[in-house]
């Protein structure tokens, strides 16, 4: 066979390979977040859960790209980030359920949980105070020379607050290789968008700090990932920072103890139309694949996944008393 029918050819598999992956990400943290909060309204959760569910295609699509050392800070909302960065879903469930297999050992819920070994640094309580830490990551892979990135999630809400425009400043000052991502999912808890911003977009802010801002729908994986693949990599090759905004709706409540009565139901089931599961199902079928077969066997590894990581937290024990005041200090 000549060789760049070979090449093509390979690069098709390839691509054919990291659909599915992709596709399967997506199912995963879809099932776990719903998984997650039937297991709140059983009592089995410690702390608040703020469910992710609509936005997958955004960590989905936004880690892809990502390599071994990089640094991404989630936002509150982005369990998928553990998941999609390679955490064991069980460990991440054990987390979630206050227990000593979790990554924190049982000393702390969901909300402040990283996995520093993967480059995940916790979701902090003060909204946006991630992102000068993202920063600093990226002013360290400077320094340093080294050629990895940093990725800080955000919402909308959490734009107009001042560490983010410092964040922002100071990466663009210095050209750092961070990728600031917007989840603009419309509602910063019961604040709609046109009360918080008085422009359209949160992508033209980084305008003010010298690099480009990009908008993009957010539940259309493959738009997401084909901005994330070009601004993570021109990161890595020196080309400073970017903003990528990304367009997107939560299904649920600001936490689960919020009716969200402050939407419509029409909202709500315009968004669904557009879920970002179906608009990938049907890109694979464009390209050629058996979906229902597919699908039936995604969902069956997806659901023993879940399984067996509801299994394990469950099994693993509470934290004895004893511990408490182990590692809490780096030796
Ligand atoms: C500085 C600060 N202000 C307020 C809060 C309370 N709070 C937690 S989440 C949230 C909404 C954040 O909205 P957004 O940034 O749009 O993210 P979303 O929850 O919509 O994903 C608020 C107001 C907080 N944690 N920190």
């Amino acid at each position: 066979m000549p060789e760049a029918v070979l090449t093509e050819a390979t690069q098709e598999a390839a691509r054919t390979e990291r659909d599915l992956q992709l596709y399967y990400a997506m199912k995963l943290i879809r099932s776990f977040e719903e998984r997650v909060s039937r297991l709140h309204r059983q009592n089995k959760i410690l702390g608040g859960v703020y469910s992710g569910a609509g936005q997958e295609a955004i960590v989905t699509g936004v880690c892809a790209p990502l390599v071994e050392g990089d640094f991404v800070a989630p936002l509150h909302r982005d369990l998928g980030v553990f998941l999609a960065r390679g955490v064991d879903p069980g460990v991440l469930m054990a987390q979630l359920m206050g227990r000593v297999g979790g990554l924190s050992r049982g000393k702390d819920s969901f909300l402040h949980a990283g996995d520093l070994s993967r480059g995940v640094f916790g979701a902090t309580s003060m909204l946006g105070a991630s992102l000068p830490v993202a920063v600093g990551a990226a002013l360290k892979f400077q320094l340093k020379r080294e050629k990895q990135v940093a990725v800080a999630f955000f919402g909308e809400g959490t734009s107009s607050r001042g560490d983010v425009h410092e964040a922002m400043n100071f990466a663009g000052v210095r050209k750092l290789p961070v990728l600031f991502v917007c989840e603009n999912n419309r509602y910063a808890f019961s604040t709609p968008i046109e009360k918080q911003m008085a422009i359209e977009d949160v992508a033209q802010r980084a305008q003010a700090y010298g690099f480009q801002g990009y908008v993009c729908p957010g539940n259309d994986l493959l738009s997401v990932l084909e901005l994330s693949e070009r601004l993570i990599g021109r990161a890595r090759q020196g080309g400073g920072p970017a903003l990528l905004e990304c367009k997107t709706y939560r299904y649920h409540g600001h936490s689960e103890h919020d009716p969200a009565l402050y939407r419509t139901k029409e909202e709500l089931l315009e968004w669904e139309s557009r879920d970002p599961i179906p608009q990938f199902e049907r890109y694979l079928e464009r390209k050629g694949h058996d979906l229902k077969r597919l699908r039936e066997e995604v969902d069956a590894r997806v659901r023993a996944a879940i399984q067996a990581a509801v299994e394990f937290a469950e099994q693993s024990p509470l934290p004895a008393p004893q511990e408490a005041l182990e590692g809490l200090y780096a030796p």
